[in-house]
């Protein structure tokens, strides 16, 4: 009986040894590494040119003293339109078609609602920008998108006049476009300031000469900006009678593409390779 079992367990013994064998083999051939094969190359990222814009722009009023500050992009229709002096029957509004999620609840149309925010919860002086994405429901085309960002801006604080604003939109202009670049202050109409202005840089494509980039005027439309309503003021519970202050708006897409000499605004949402990897 023994001798049998010993005999059973040789031949499993030599049985299991042959298939470990196999087993081995098999998975060493399945296994095999080609060395010679060149390895998997990882693409590098680079930064969308958007981004690029809004890093820069936010360096420069860092640097002129400006706080940076974020709001929702959910909004109240009172902090979007009415507080901003914008009431219900008001005709600005038939511009910004909105995106409404009720009656009182919707995608903010701009930014300007942060600086109501920032005001009602701090008193002067304020020195802030805020930067994010906007929602208008206007269908896509070279020069709309229905998402986009806009770059605003707010200095309130005892004798504040149209002068300070001339001043720091002319930095800002010679640091974003460079130094030989002209600015233009024309007059404008906004809701939220009084008086407003439409700011031009000179034509960076002919220099101010007049070419089919600027409309053969000289001049490209890059901003909006104006002295705050006192209205608004009293909105937020500020003193008019203590306190003045200017603003300022831009959409970082239009920056975007007049620096860079972009012609439609869809590439900067189509994530095309071709495109994003010139930046
Ligand atoms: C408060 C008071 C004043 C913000 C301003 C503009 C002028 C402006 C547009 C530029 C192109 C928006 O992206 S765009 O369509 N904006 O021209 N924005 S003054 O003024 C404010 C904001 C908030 C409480």
């Amino acid at each position: 009986m023994n001798q049998t079992k010993r005999d059973i367990e040789k031949l499993l013994d030599i049985k299991t040894t042959e298939i470990e064998k196999i087993e081995k083999n098999k998975k060493l051939h399945e296994e095999s590494v080609d060395i010679t094969l060149p390895g998997r190359k990882h693409e590098r990222g680079g930064t969308h040119p958007i981004t690029l814009v809004l890093k820069k722009i936010e360096e420069i009023f860092l640097s002129l003293g400006f706080k940076i500050e974020e709001g929702p992009e959910v909004e109240l229709d009172y902090y979007n339109f009415e507080a901003l002096n914008i009431p219900k029957d008001h005709p600005a509004r038939d511009d910004q078609d909105s995106f409404y999620i009720n009656r009182e609840i919707l995608l903010r149309t701009h930014t300007s609602p942060v600086e109501i925010r920032v005001m009602e919860k701090q008193q002067p002086p304020v020195r802030m920008i805020t930067i994010g994405r906007c929602y208008r429901r206007d269908a896509a085309d070279s020069t709309h998108s229905p998402m986009f960002h806009q770059i605003e801006g707010l200095a309130v604080d005892k004798d504040i006049t149209f002068g300070d604003l001339k001043g720091v939109l002319t930095v800002f202009v010679h640091r974003m476009f460079g130094e030989d670049r002209k600015v233009r202050f024309r007059p404008g109409y906004f809701p939220f300031t009084e008086p407003s202005a439409e700011v031009d840089v000179s034509c960076l494509l002919c220099h101010g000469k007049g070419c089919r980039a600027c409309g053969y005027s000289g001049w490209l439309e890059i901003m909006g900006a104006g002295v705050t309503d006192p209205v608004v003021f009293k909105m937020v519970g500020y003193d008019p009678e203590k306190y003045s202050g200017f603003a300022f708006g831009m959409g970082a897409e239009r920056i975007a593409m007049l620096k860079y000499g972009i012609n439609d605004i869809r590439l900067f949402f189509e994530n095309d390779l071709r495109f994003l990897k010139q930046f």
